[in-house]
């Protein structure tokens, strides 16, 4: 890929302007760096490589040369587009993972079903194949510009060594047993994008959510720091984002986006 082939597979999408890095440190710190210097709503910032990719609360992204796909795109409120509320950011993540699990399914995975591991993960099969990181800024106490990123691991050499990874990972060579062209998934998962993004406020977006909620109807821990904080069993979302889960003795409980993990109670890993 090219700065000259990106732009081309993506004319027919109606972005902003479109930059492709064969390596980079974050695709979002150089998002947010341009955001700061002004760059329009829908810029996109795509990388083969990241040496430094993030995840949330400082974790690691893995994204090696030529085996994944890393990007991030800014969403600014304009006249005609707006953001989200301020206590509704979560609904930026939902963005980027209904849309990768849509792309999925629409192209190269039309028999196995991605879910989203609230918060931010997408699953198949029960395995990470994707994450969204989503970084917000703001202007006083108004929200202004979000970055959106998105990891996806493509061919086997994306996913990491188990003993780097808190919960298992998968690519989507290796679910759908064939060589995958990831450029024609950016093109469906930007797509969906700018579908989902008319209808970020809307309920059908938290409908769609928990439609793809992974662990709906079972048993989760929720960790926090590396502590099971308690165990519940998944029933659905709030209109905030927020995860609702019902404790053995019938309690209900809402989790916020922060600094929780999810498990199943029947991981191999706990
Ligand atoms: C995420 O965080 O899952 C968000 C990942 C977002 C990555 C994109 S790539 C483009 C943009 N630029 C960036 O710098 N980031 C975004 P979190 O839920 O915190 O998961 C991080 C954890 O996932 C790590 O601690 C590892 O255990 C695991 N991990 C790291 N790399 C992985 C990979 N390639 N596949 C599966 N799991 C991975």
């Amino acid at each position: 890929m090219d700065q000259c082939k990106l732009l081309k597979l993506l004319s027919d999408l109606p972005l902003g302007p479109v930059h492709y890095l064969s390596t980079v440190d974050s695709t979002n710190n150089l998002a947010a760096r341009w955001a700061e210097d002004g760059a329009p709503d829908l810029t996109l910032v795509v990388a083969d490589e990241q040496t430094a990719g993030r995840g949330r609360l400082s974790r690691r992204w893995f994204t090696p040369p030529g085996a994944a796909l890393a990007f991030s795109l800014i969403l600014r409120k304009t006249e005609q587009n707006y953001l989200v509320p301020n206590d509704s950011i979560s609904r930026l993540t939902a963005l980027g993972a209904i849309s990768v699990c849509d792309a999925l399914e629409q192209t190269f995975l039309s028999t196995h079903p991605a879910q989203i591991k609230w918060p931010n993960d997408v699953l198949v099969g029960r395995r990470k194949l994707a994450g969204v990181l989503t970084e917000a800024h703001w202007q006083g106490d108004q929200l202004q510009v979000a970055i959106l990123g998105i990891g996806i691991n493509v061919a086997p050499k994306s996913v990491p060594s188990d003993e780097n990874l808190d919960f298992p990972a998968t690519c989507l060579e290796s679910i759908a047993q064939k060589t995958v062209d990831r450029w024609e998934l950016l093109h469906e998962v930007l797509a969906k994008l700018l579908h989902w993004r008319i209808l970020l406020n809307s309920p059908k977006l938290i409908q769609a959510w928990e439609r793809r909620l992974a662990f709906l109807g079972e048993q989760v821990q929720v960790i926090f720091k590396d502590k099971v904080l308690f165990k519940g069993q998944v029933t659905g979302l709030k209109s905030d984002g927020s995860l609702i889960l019902r404790t053995r003795s019938g309690n209900v409980k809402d989790l916020q986006v922060g600094e929780i993990r999810l498990r199943p109670v029947d991981s191999p890993s706990e």
